[in-house]
């Protein structure tokens, strides 16, 4: 599987192409606070794109393909049990792979931590927040991968009704959506992309 993995101050943003395999166009003047990736809908490659904060699903024994790149300053992508470390580099797509061969599940059965998971840390100082970027890995069996991707799909498709719900009456929409909230207490006031027009568009190749 291939995925994207943008880094932010201060927070790791997750992008899976969905069934078709293609990401759609991302865009910088897209990015927006229910679009942290800057993806354009109205691409039709990115129609089934889904998108997820600090969390990557990925399916066991199967090689896992990462872009991984930045918004805006250096991070370090680590996900030590993988022994992948790899520096997320605003203006590169920067490719590293590995194989999960043991299962969340599994890794808890031996190692007896029912609240163990496979952490993706940031390893390189980013900033004020740096200490508190941290995703996880969720190495899921066949199955459960299936399903979880299932679940992304219908989230991410009222998602999209709820945004145009929201452009035709022009009102804000209460959102029930973890990442959502995880994103307006991540997000706080420190993203150039929330003040700053030309910070963000010195990123196009975001
Ligand atoms: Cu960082």
């Amino acid at each position: 599987m291939v995925v994207r993995v943008v880094g932010q101050q201060f927070a790791w943003e997750v992008h899976y192409p969905g069934p078709d395999g293609k990401f759609g166009r991302t865009d910088v003047k897209l990015v927006s606070a229910d679009n942290p990736l800057g993806l354009d809908r109205s691409d039709p490659d990115a129609k089934d794109d889904i998108n997820s904060e600090n969390q990557m699903h990925v399916q066991v024994n199967r090689p896992v393909l990462v872009h991984l790149s930045s918004k805006d300053v250096i991070h370090s992508f680590g996900l030590y049990e993988m022994r992948v470390k790899q520096d997320a580099v605003p203006g590169l797509q920067i490719p590293v792979w590995f194989i999960p061969t043991v299962t969340t599940a599994e890794m808890r059965a031996r190692t007896g931590k029912a609240d163990f998971d496979y952490e993706i840390a940031c390893s390189q100082l980013c900033g004020l927040g740096h200490f508190r970027m941290r995703g996880f890995l969720v190495v899921d069996s066949a199955d459960d991968y299936q399903k979880w991707m299932a679940d992304q799909q219908k989230g991410s498709q009222q998602a999209v009704a709820r945004r145009s719900r929201r452009s035709s009456s022009g009102v804000l929409l209460s959102s029930s959506r973890n990442w959502r909230v995880r994103r307006s207490s991540s997000w706080g006031s420190v993203s150039p992309f929330s003040t700053n027009a030309s910070a963000a568009g010195s990123h196009d190749s975001l």
